[in-house]
């Protein structure tokens, strides 16, 4: 089945890997389906790859009769941590199943409604930071954003405060995740005799796993000794919950995978969601003043509830776009379960494998039009309108991301409060520089901010840290 497709040079033993900047894999690929049209191949050493990026075919491999997610090489590699968690387990394994269908009520919209309080006592200590800042200093806004999402998935999934807010540097678990994400992704790179080599990483990302599963392990523990405390979260739901399939539980070492992974998906990307739409509302004071606005109205001088952040349209729509623009989780994988074609055209054998670039799909001009790249909100004023297909940056189908209504409904507050309290102010004339790990971020994004509101109005305000801190 090779050569169907156009494919950049190759150079030896080496493939086309030279072709791609390493830092930037992802933005790589996309100007190649740029040059080569929304279906190429790529060698890797050892192995090749087929990316598609276009509506139509986006449409062909997101169905599920035909198509299932593929757990590629780089999600083998979190797969030494993340195991049978929902994100890295193949769709046929016993727990894709159980935990899927035992989790899906704790991120229902009804589940958010318990969740809001705990999204805006995080949320109210990222209001309180920028709102005691000296005129002149500058806010790292993927920093504050990761330490707002951190700290939201920690309070929300198992009652635990990594207090982000009240360290300099990350806590130690963020530390060895990130090492760990990172490592996984650079083994994904290296050759087979270059991996074997790097011995000192290997250790490394052993002692970092060890890290993350004997802090999880504890929690879950400790939970389980304290008995039900009446605690109404993921971990609770988790330990609590039956398969109404089965009628069974999930057992503690997957419960484990479920929180680490839910740590993993759940604060990058939205971290990343929520510094890209800092940048681009930075970047367009008519959609800044317009989301303002609707804040000003809706919300007025109080602390959002859960009803009001359901009436941030116009916020969501900025949301929207920006995951358009920059879906913070870019790609995913299918398999064809068996021989088909490709909108007629391509012959597809079971078991070949696509990988949809989604920043290029949100940019397929047939949708989009020629102003694709432009950051226009009223894009998504009716959701309706924009074909099922040409719209991914939560995935697809099944496989789709458990965590949508969870991510939106505190990216939707947290922004909302941010615009409600303060102007943004573009300080150094930021140039965009999209940076990957497994997900992408505005590197190097910083902001001043003026305050729109005489000091804060809500009462979660001068919370302390409840838990000590414990440094190790
Ligand atoms: C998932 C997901 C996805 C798919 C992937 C594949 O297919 O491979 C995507 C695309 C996503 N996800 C995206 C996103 C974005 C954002 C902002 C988010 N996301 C967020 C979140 C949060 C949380 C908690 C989460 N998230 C989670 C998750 C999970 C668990 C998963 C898996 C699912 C299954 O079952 O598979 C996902 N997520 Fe997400």
């Amino acid at each position: 089945n090779t050569n169907q497709f156009p494919q950049p040079k190759t150079y030896g033993p080496l493939g086309s890997l030279p072709v791609i900047d390493k830092d930037k894999p992802l933005q790589s690929f996309g100007k190649l389906a740029r040059e080569l049209g929304p279906i190429f191949q790529f060698q890797f050493p050892g192995r090749m790859s087929t990316f598609v990026s276009s509506a139509a075919l986006a449409e062909e491999i997101c169905d599920e009769t035909r198509f299932d997610k593929k757990v590629g090489p780089a999600l083998q590699k979190v797969r030494a941590f993340g195991a049978d968690g929902l994100f890295t387990s193949e769709t046929k394994e016993k727990n894709w199943k159980k935990a899927h269908n035992i989790l899906l009520p704790s991120f229902s919209q009804q589940a958010m409604k318990g969740y809001h309080e705990k999204m805006v006592d995080l949320a109210a200590q990222l209001i309180q930071k920028w709102a005691r800042l000296n005129p002149g200093d500058e806010i790292d806004v993927p920093e504050d954003m990761t330490r707002l999402t951190l700290d939201t998935i920690g309070l929300c999934g198992f009652d635990y405060r990594f207090n982000s807010f009240y360290r300099e540097t990350p806590h130690p678990f963020v530390d060895s995740m990130v090492r760990a994400l990172d490592e996984a992704m650079n083994q994904t790179q290296r050759l087979g005799i270059q991996d074997k080599l790097m011995i000192k990483s290997k250790k490394q990302f052993n002692e970092d796993i060890d890290y993350m599963f004997s802090l999880v392990d504890e929690l879950i523990a400790e939970r389980k000794q304290n008995g039900d405390q009446g605690e109404d979260d993921l971990l609770s739901h988790m330990l609590k919950g039956v398969d109404p399939e089965t009628g069974e539980a999930l057992d503690d070492e997957n419960i484990r995978y479920q929180i680490i992974t839910f740590l993993i998906a759940g604060h990058e990307t939205t971290s990343g969601l929520l510094s890209f739409a800092v940048y681009y509302l930075m970047n367009n004071r008519d959609k800044l003043q317009k989301a303002q606005h609707e804040v000003d109205e809706v919300v007025g001088d109080g602390v959002p509830d859960y009803k009001q952040v359901k009436k941030l349209k116009y916020v969501r729509m900025v949301l929207n776009e920006s995951l358009r623009l920059w879906p913070t989780a870019p790609a995913f994988s299918v398999y064809a379960k068996e021989d088909t074609t490709l909108i007629g055209k391509y012959n597809v054998e079971k078991d070949d494998v696509f990988t949809l670039l989604i920043p290029e799909l949100h940019r397929d001009p047939s949708i989009w039009g020629d102003n694709a790249e432009a950051f226009i909100p009223e894009r998504f004023e009716d959701a309706a309108a924009i074909p099922y297909h040409a719209y991914k940056p939560f995935g697809n189908g099944q496989r789709a991301c458990i965590g949508q209504q969870f991510a939106l409904h505190e990216a939707t507050l947290v922004l909302g409060m941010v615009l409600q309290h303060f102007d943004f102010i573009d300080h150094k004339g930021y140039e965009l520089d999209v940076k990957e790990t497994l997900t992408l971020k505005p590197d190097g994004l910083t902001m001043r901010v003026s305050p729109r509101k005489a000091a804060m109005s809500f009462p979660a305000a001068s919370q302390e840290p409840e838990k000590e801190v414990v440094e190790t």
